[in-house]
């Protein structure tokens, strides 16, 4: 059976990818923070799963931030493979936590890098890499288009993704960068532009609110559906040999056209409700970000199924549905990872 550890469980893309990797057979670790509130919520239901799934699951408490921890888990789990995806991952924050971010989202990797090197584990290693880093590069961006970070978050994340690229070339090490494009889902963070809109759009619906507060509306991403995003980093370790790749849909969509799209989910006119508020800009901002995953298609046979529009709905229509639950009272009670 294969062991792998996740750093960032509890997140969008570590709950996800717990997912996959439990119905593929793995025993799965799981890195999480203590918190003074549960933040495993995302990851409940695996825990709980009355299958034998449930059994392969284990959480370690720890940090990205302490070194010598992080260094006897991976001495301690000797992990077929590693999938690095804790950071602190939002944009706008980075700009008022730039130090922190750089401990975490970038000297974070070398603390786990060092930690395989030095104890000599032998396992695949995936870093969450960001489309971020391309930044001011003019789109389609590819694994061959200069970066250009426009923030501290995406500073920092360079600076992990060439640290993964040194310990591939230095020490033979198996270790990828994801270039991952935005991938978004129902578990998205509720600070994010996507979930931001989607959930706002079920609270005006279901008559909770009046208005949704955004900044930046001319802002191009290509957004993708986070379970197939974590498929693609699986992919990337089962690779006879380590590269990276880009992950992306190559579909053009702007804040605009998602919150349009996301108001005619339930028939509503977004601009009856839309209000603009600066706090939300970012003093540099990323124009435009559209993804050429040609190689990734080629080598590892992965492609976007969920497109924008699509995904809209889907996350529009979660929404909705988890609000009305909650008003109806008849949401499931949910135990929680209790240590
Ligand atoms: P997310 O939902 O924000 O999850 C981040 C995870 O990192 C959470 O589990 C969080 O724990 C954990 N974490 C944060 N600081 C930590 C620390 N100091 N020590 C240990 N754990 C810490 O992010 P995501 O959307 O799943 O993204 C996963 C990774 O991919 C991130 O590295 C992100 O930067 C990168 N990425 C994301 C996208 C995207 O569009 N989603 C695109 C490209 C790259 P808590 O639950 O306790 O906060
Ligand atoms: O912003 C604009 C904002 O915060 C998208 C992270 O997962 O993807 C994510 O970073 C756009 C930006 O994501 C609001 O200015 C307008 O242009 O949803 P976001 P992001 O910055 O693209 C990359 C690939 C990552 O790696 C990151 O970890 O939307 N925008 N109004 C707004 N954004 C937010 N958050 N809130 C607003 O009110």
């Amino acid at each position: 059976m294969k062991r792998a550890l996740i750093t960032g469980i509890t997140g969008q893309d570590g709950s996800y990818l717990a997912e996959l990797l439990l119905a593929k057979g793995y025993e799965v670790h799981g890195l999480i923070r203590r918190a003074s509130t549960f933040n495993t919520h995302r990851i409940d239901h695996l825990y709980q799963d009355p299958h034998e799934s449930a059994a392969r699951l284990f959480l370690h408490h720890g940090d990205l931030t302490d070194g010598s921890a992080i260094m006897s888990l991976v001495a301690r789990l000797q992990p077929d493979e590693i999938y690095h995806l804790a950071a602190q991952s939002h944009v706008r924050v980075s700009f008022d936590q730039p130090e922190y971010t750089g401990d975490v989202t970038g000297v974070g990797t070398t603390r786990l890098l060092e930690a395989i090197r030095s104890t000599g584990v032998s396992t695949r290693f995936y870093q969450a890499s960001s489309s971020e880093m391309f930044g001011a590069s003019p789109p389609p961006q590819s694994e061959e288009t200069p970066f250009y970070p426009r923030s501290p978050y995406g500073a920092a994340k360079l600076y992990a993704y060439w640290m993964a690229r040194n310990y591939r070339e230095a020490y033979g090490m198996f270790a990828v960068n994801g270039i991952l494009f935005n991938h978004e889902s129902p578990r998205r963070g509720e600070t994010f532009v996507t979930r931001k809109i989607t959930r706002a759009v079920a609270r005006i619906k279901l008559g909770l609110e009046s208005s949704l507060y955004l900044g930046n509306l001319d802002a191009v991403r290509d957004w993708g559906y986070a379970p197939e995003y974590v498929d693609a980093m699986w992919r990337m370790l089962q690779a006879d040999s380590a590269r990276d790749y880009v992950v992306a849909t190559g579909t053009r969509f702007s804040v605009r056209d998602f919150v349009s799209a996301a108001f005619a989910c339930v028939e509503l006119d977004w601009e009856q409700y839309i209000r603009y508020d600066a706090r939300y800009e970012r003093p540099t901002e990323v124009d435009e970000l559209i993804g050429d995953a040609s190689l990734a298609r080629k080598e590892l046979g992965w492609e976007a199924q969920v497109h924008a529009p699509e995904l809209v709905r889907i996350m529009v229509e979660a929404d909705v549905r988890r609000l009305s639950e909650e008003l109806d009272g008849s949401a499931a009670r949910r135990t929680r990872y209790d240590p």
